[in-house]
């Protein structure tokens, strides 16, 4: 073969410049003269792009050269945002790029504001994937994520005169210059139809429909970008586009069927509904990912091993949740019809490879399908899922213990009637992990008890983590800059290095620049507030935060609840010693979800009436900032002082939000939840403000009755608080408008929320006189940053490699030199 060297590395903004230029002229097809800022975005894209490639290649060569173990995350969600800034800032090409761009006359922040923001997630779940990718690069583990090229993510979110809005989101259409479409790989999806057993006893599934995964890949670079690994995603496609026969016959619609209803399975991300019953298209979705991520996981396998049987010690592979659980029936299907294996010898293997991440242990969450629809969609894995059921009953009958064999069954044979996925998951897995300390505890005490009990040492807790690149280098300049001329920047590839600024509280001038940082980034956030919603507010004030999904059991009602009992105090005596506030918020409620959508329209008639209520100015603002993203997010967390993590105890498995605040500077006001437990573990009790019932005190009421009318009737600003939105006082033009909200908390207040309100005032309170220490504040805002560095992605990572994956990781100091 002929060895021709290509290099187009990087030395200055010289550099830069020819290769944007380059690519603008024969990949875009552009002259610097006539193009604008989308050309200019795609230029710079591609021109980075090809940066990455040579550690990409390399990165694969390597994971082949040494035989090293692979890790895949199998995730239906990957919440990546955008991708530009990081990357470049990975690759330490923040300055010749910037450099470049002035001189070219193109604005650098202008073209990355106009990448779009990949939305291909509903939340936490999504974002802690895509920072898992973001980790694994950075340590340098072999590893691919697998999903769903969804057309359209999560949908784009307006506010209609106080309403939430819907409209879909079309990140593509710009065309996604970070992907490369790879035609050559593809593979048969097979659905539905019937399983047939031959004479000599052998079980074969004739589907009724094939069609096609295509993968897309994305290259992911971590910290540094020595290393890059794989984001393959798969679009759905038609075994042929057009059915010529019926095209012929002038039947153009129905000659185009097969290839609608195969592009359908990746059309569309489903936006977290977790009361919406199983839909079938739900159900093909993750057959449809999980197959193609197998087939393909096990062709590259095989590529290089002869023996299948050794499959567990060079693959791992990690199940986000139940929506690719069906992978412990389709493993075994691939390995016993495919590769001939036994039943037996296939789910020893399949236990041996898999393993399941649970996060959330609400009971109308967890995934089950009904017989009727799984047995049509997937008949040969029903018989399969049949299959390891009674062999898990055997080993349950066998474990003398007194347990209700019914309810450790896969296949739910009472009333209910369906395949349990969580039970699946956890049969099918040597190891299934919850995302906190706390979360792993509830997980052995309640849905997974009795599996527990039969599987003991099967549940660990690894605590979530966020990637402190996105989170805090990259998001954050004012701050990264200050900790980077503080302690240099060995923190950001291993941020328990950041402990090392701890000793700075105490030192005056370290918080002086340390306010002066927060103060930089709540002005950039006034401006937005101002252009974005057209309210004033000042950046003196505090900036008290709540951004995430809006669901009941995070309680954003209890906040705003908060606010009114705070606005009412502030009418009735202007003149005292306020501590300004403006309250911020942010999120998506699921579009069927009437509840959230009524807290969403509850919480912009009261931003209206107090925003404009002159006896008020700035003692109170209530903002509620449209269509809450990970871009708003990296522009909200460095602004905020205050971090909401108000949920339900026992409701919040973990949170990742909690984290990013604590680490950009924000004290927390929390119940003692999901990681909330660990952060004030690490920060202190005096760093953080706890209030409310334990997972304990919810879990005891939740058996001898909570009577909420009686605290009701016992607390007068409460009583008031519910008056007043129940009767109409925010509502004026629909009195009636939030009467279901206070029937709600008067009768069945399932989350607790007048349990939790008394407390949840008293610790505000705090929090105001606290706030107006200045100095005191900023100490213990300091001593979050310093104390939090265990809540990386990148420790996450490591507890995952070794307890779970049984990879190796390099240590701290291999990563920063
Ligand atoms: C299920 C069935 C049908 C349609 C949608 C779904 C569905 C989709 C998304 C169910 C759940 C989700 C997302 C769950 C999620 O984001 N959970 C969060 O995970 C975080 C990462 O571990 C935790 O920090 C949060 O506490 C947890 O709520």
């Amino acid at each position: 073969a002929t060895a021709v060297t290509l290099s187009r590395r990087i030395e200055d903004a010289e550099d830069v410049k020819r290769l944007i230029i380059e690519k603008l002229k024969y990949a875009v097809g552009k002259d610097p003269e006539h193009s604008v800022r989308q050309d200019w975005s795609a230029a710079l894209i591609l021109a980075v792009r090809d940066q990455l490639v040579d550690h990409w290649m390399a990165s694969t060569r390597r994971a082949y050269d040494q035989d090293q173990k692979r890790v895949y995350y199998l995730s239906m969600e990957f919440l990546i945002g955008r991708l530009l800034k990081d990357t470049i800032i990975n690759l330490g090409l923040e300055a010749p790029v910037r450099e470049a761009l002035t001189e070219l006359g193109a604005d650098y922040d202008e073209i990355l504001r106009s990448e779009p923001d990949a939305a291909l997630g509903n939340g936490g779940l999504g974002r802690l994937a895509a920072c898992f990718l973001d980790s694994m690069s950075t340590l340098g583990i072999p590893a691919h994520g697998y999903g769903i090229r969804y057309e359209n993510g999560l949908f784009r979110q307006s506010i209609r005169d106080g309403w939430q809005a819907e409209e879909p989101e079309d990140w593509l259409v710009t065309g996604h210059n970070w992907e490369f479409e790879r035609p050559e790989v593809v593979y048969n999806i097979p659905f539905g139809g019937e399983v047939i057993t031959t004479p000599d006893g052998k079980p074969i599934w004739h589907p009724a429909e094939v069609m096609l995964a295509a993968a897309y890949d994305t290259p992911i670079a971590g910290w540094r970008g020595r290393h890059v690994n794989t984001l393959r995603l798969w679009a759905g496609k038609p075994a042929k586009r057009v059915d010529l026969d019926r095209f012929n016959r002038g039947e153009y619609l129905s000659a185009m069927e097969a290839a609608v209803r195969a592009e359908t399975v990746s059309r569309i991300l489903y936006p977290d509904d977790t009361t919406e019953e199983g839909k079938n298209l739900r159900l093909r979705q993750e057959f449809f990912f999980t197959s193609a991520s197998l087939q393909d996981l096990l062709r590259r396998y095989l590529s290089s091993h002869d023996d299948i049987t050794k499959l567990p010690e060079k693959v791992a592979i990690q199940l986000n949740d139940t929506h690719p659980a069906i992978a412990v029936a389709e493993l075994m299907r691939l390995l016993v019809d495919t590769h001939g294996l036994s039943m037996e010898v296939a789910f020893q293997l399949t236990r041996n490879t898999l393993s399941y991440t649970n996060h959330t242990l609400m009971p109308e969450a967890l995934e089950r399908w009904s017989l009727q629809l799984f047995g049509s969609v997937l008949p040969r894995h029903l018989d399969i899922i049949r299959w390891i059921d009674e062999q898990h009953l055997r080993t349950a009958a066998a474990a003398k213990r007194t347990l209700d064999l019914e309810r450790v069954r896969i296949v739910d044979h009472t009333n209910g009637q369906g395949v349990r996925m969580g039970h699946l998951a956890f049969v099918g897995s040597h190891r299934v992990n919850g995302v906190s300390a706390l979360h792993a505890d509830l997980m052995k005490q309640t849905v997974f008890h009795d599996l527990d009990s039969l599987y003991p040492s099967r549940i660990l807790g690894v605590t979530n983590g966020v990637t402190p690149r996105r989170w805090l280098h990259s998001c954050n300049k004012p701050l990264s800059d200050l900790l980077i001329e503080t302690i240099g920047e060995d923190w950001i590839g291993d941020l328990e290095a950041i402990e090392a600024v701890a000793p700075y509280a105490e030192d005056a001038a370290f918080r002086e620049r340390f306010r002066a940082a927060k103060h930089e980034n709540k002005c950039r956030l006034v401006t937005e507030i101002q252009s974005r919603v057209g309210i004033h507010v000042s950046p003196d004030a505090m900036f008290d935060v709540q951004i995430k999904r809006m669901h009941e059991y995070k309680r954003q009602l209890l906040n705003i609840m908060e606010a009114v009992a705070q606005y009412f105090a502030i009418r009735n005596d202007p003149a005292a010693d306020w501590t300004p506030r403006v309250k911020i918020f942010g999120g998506k409620a699921a579009p069927g979800y009437e509840m959230a959508k009524l807290i969403i329209k509850l919480i912009n008639d009261v931003a209206r009436a107090v925003n404009s209520d002159p006896v008020v100015g700035d003692r109170l603002k209530i903002v509620f900032l449209p269509n809450y993203n990970v871009s708003t997010a990296e522009r909200i967390i460095p602004a905020a002082d205050l971090s909401e993590q108000i949920s339900t105890a026992g409701m919040e498995a973990s949170g990742t939000g909690n984290m990013k605040l604590a680490l950009n500077g924000a004290l927390t006001i929390g119940t003692l939840d999901g990681a909330n437990v660990e952060i004030c573990d690490r920060v202190g009790r005096d760093n953080i403000h706890i209030f409310g019932l334990t997972a304990e005190d919810v879990a005891n009421y939740r058996v001898s009755g909570y009577d909420s009318r009686a605290v009701i009737d016992g607390n007068e600003t409460l009583k008031t608080v519910l008056d007043a939105i129940g009767s109409g006082v925010f509502s004026p033009e629909d009195p009636n408008r939030f009467r279901a909200i206070v029937d709600r908390l008067s009768y069945d207040d399932y989350f607790f929320v007048t349990a939790d309100f008394a407390a949840y005032l008293d610790e505000q309170r705090k929090v105001d006189r606290a706030f107006m220490d200045k100095e005191d504040w900023t100490r213990r805002t300091i001593l979050n940053t310093a104390r939090v560095g265990w809540f990386s992605a990148d420790r996450a990572i490591r507890d995952y490699a070794r307890e779970i994956w049984n990879v190796e990781t390099p240590s701290a100091e291999e990563i920063n030199q």
